[in-house]
């Protein structure tokens, strides 16, 4: 019975889901600029996206879930929090935009590409598509940068503590596997 009504809420869902990308509502209260995702390692299977998503209005509204459908299925937002004295990547389920700028860079909020299995080099663009907790969407062409094009100025002079670390963890294979998410 309980596999049943599991089986019942999956298929909810799914049509739900349906629905929405059905539609693709845009959304017109928020603008994207400076859409970048980071060149991939050679070695690596993930890498991170960045962008400003300017929210016009005070009307509530969360990030929930990004797409680039060109690049992997598998994509999270995360955030960047200290645990035992280390910055390390931790997955959100949303992201309540503010009205102004809302910043995702290297170091703090950014979109996660995972289990990657193609080069995604300098130069080249894909589409990213946020999706907003009222349904709709919104999408930019995202530029590949480099890495160090990307690092913020501030962190690169930081050799010392945690920053270093965080620098050094992000877009390697090796703490992906640390952080395995339950099957959703
Ligand atoms: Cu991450």
């Amino acid at each position: 019975m309980k596999k049943l009504l599991q089986k019942t809420a999956l298929f909810s869902a799914v049509l739900m889901t349906a629905c929405v990308s059905a539609e693709n509502v845009q959304n017109n209260s928020v603008e994207l600029s400076n859409c970048a995702i980071q060149e991939l390692i050679p070695g690596a299977q993930a890498t991170g996206s960045f962008l400003t998503i300017t929210k016009n209005d005070d009307t509530p509204l969360s990030l929930v879930a990004a797409k680039i459908p060109a690049i992997t299925d598998h994509v999270e937002l995360h955030e960047m929090i200290m645990k035992d004295n280390k910055m390390i990547m931790s997955e959100i389920k949303e992201y309540p935009l503010k009205k102004g700028d809302n910043i995702f860079k290297k170091g703090g909020y950014h979109i996660m590409l995972l289990d990657v299995a193609k080069p995604v080099k300098a130069g080249e663009k894909y589409d990213v598509t946020l999706m907003f907790s009222d349904g709709s969407e919104k999408t930019c062409n995202a530029l590949v940068k480099t890495v160090k094009e990307l690092t913020p100025k501030g962190m690169k002079g930081m050799h010392h503590g945690g920053m270093k670390k965080m620098e050094m963890k992000d877009g390697m294979k090796m703490d992906h596997s640390k952080m395995k998410m339950p099957a959703q």
